[in-house]
């Protein structure tokens, strides 16, 4: 049995129940049946269903279960930041039917009509999900009509500890792991094994905002220039702006940087599998973490929503949302899922976080299209170097 994990959000409590029950096998999707006295029938849909999701967040062969059991085709499309999915999301005929924004974006995209709610009929195993972490996000999505949990995590410090601890000599290591990205005295020593930042402003501005002490979700671009101000003093020491995090932690192109915990977590499992020795952690700094939500959400102009919603539901299903946990190193909101994650995974402190801990990670808010384009701007000649 796992222990279970009280986390406070903000002012709700959510609690991760892991002491699960059994779970029933899910019954077989059953057949399209022709009913004389149904109402009007459902328009045929071509057997395709076109998903945009995240690099590195599905497990391997899920997409082609789905295709063996249902006969429908799925074409997996990936992209590496909310702005590329907005952007797509902006232009319309996109052509995905499937698409998984972080809430700080789908919040404005539901808003500015970008999504359609979900048939929540046609979705029986919304019922696994933890009704905890549903309240939560009726913050972005009031009564939940619009998105679905793919997979929750934290932007962080992920490092190589075998290579930092060399390059800082006898500095030891900050209390506060974000001064290994954000302090001068840490990124001079860590330039030399190669410091990366995710390549996104709202991925960026946040957590420096957060760690001058302002509000990460601050709407007011003067506090960008204050970020930006800080964030100035350690350009020189960034080699890289990233979206391919886990290559190069594993590969070795970085040995510090600003990235998602499940990835950072990847990058330990791979650079094992390459045959390193080094120590690959991803961190949990004293002054909290930025926490996210990766939310699956249908397009407005989706051709195949009825295959959408067939996949949302074969992805509710607990094993598979356990298979997401297990192997992607992310947390599920998948309550019927918990009993089925791994000892190894659930008793990770950087996956299942404690809840003394997470009372102190940042809950996402969300942007006005202003502030994003602000943010923008600003993050943009942080990164010339102006
Ligand atoms: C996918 C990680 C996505 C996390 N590997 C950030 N939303």
């Amino acid at each position: 049995m796992m222990k279970k994990y009280l986390v406070t959000f903000a002012l709700s409590a959510m609690v991760l129940a892991a002491c699960g029950k059994k779970e029933e096998p899910p019954a077989p999707a059953a057949a399209p049946v022709a009913v004389a006295s149904a109402p009007a029938p459902e328009p045929e849909e071509e057997k395709v269903v076109n998903i945009y999701n995240w690099a590195d967040y599905i497990p391997e062969g899920m997409a082609a279960a789905f295709e063996a059991e249902t006969g429908i085709k799925v074409n997996y499309d990936t992209f590496e930041t909310n702005e590329a999915l907005h952007a797509k999301l902006v232009a319309g005929n996109s052509g995905y039917d499937i698409v998984v924004p972080g809430s700080v974006f789908a919040k404005p995209q539901l808003e500015g009509g970008l999504l359609q709610p979900l048939n929540k009929d046609k979705i029986p195993n919304l019922a696994n999900l933890d009704p905890a972490i549903m309240a939560t996000l009726s913050k972005a999505d009031p009564d939940n009509k619009f998105l679905v949990p793919w997979a929750w995590g934290f932007t962080t410090v992920g490092i190589n500890k075998t290579k930092v601890t060399k390059a800082l000599g006898n500095m030891p290591m900050p209390e506060n792991a974000w001064d290994l990205v954000f302090k001068p005295e840490y990124t001079a020593k860590l330039k030399s094994c190669g410091i990366a930042y995710l390549d996104s402003p709202t991925e960026i501005i946040p957590v420096a905002l957060h760690y001058i002490g302002k509000d990460a979700y601050s709407n007011n671009p003067e506090d960008y220039k204050a970020a930006t101000e800080m964030l100035a003093k350690v350009r020189k020491d960034v080699r890289l702006f990233s979206a391919t995090m886990i290559d190069d932690i594993a590969g070795g192109k970085a040995c510090v940087a600003i990235g998602w915990s499940g990835d950072i977590n990847i990058a330990a499992v791979r650079a094992k599998e390459n045959g390193s020795k080094d120590e690959i952690e991803s961190l949990l700094p004293s002054t909290g973490a930025l926490i996210f939500f990766d939310t699956i959400a249908i397009t407005k102009d989706a051709k195949h929503p009825n295959n959408a919603f067939k996949f949302i539901d074969f992805y509710l299903r607990a094993e598979n949302a356990a298979r997401m946990a297990n192997e992607m190193n992310y947390p599920t909101a998948n309550k019927a899922a918990l009993d089925k994650i791994k000892p190894e995974i659930a008793g990770n402190k950087t996956i299942f976080v404690e809840s003394d801990y997470f009372s102190k990670m940042i809950p996402p808010s969300s942007f006005t299209n202003e502030a994003r384009e602000a943010m923008a701007t600003a993050y943009n000649g942080f990164k010339k170097g102006k």
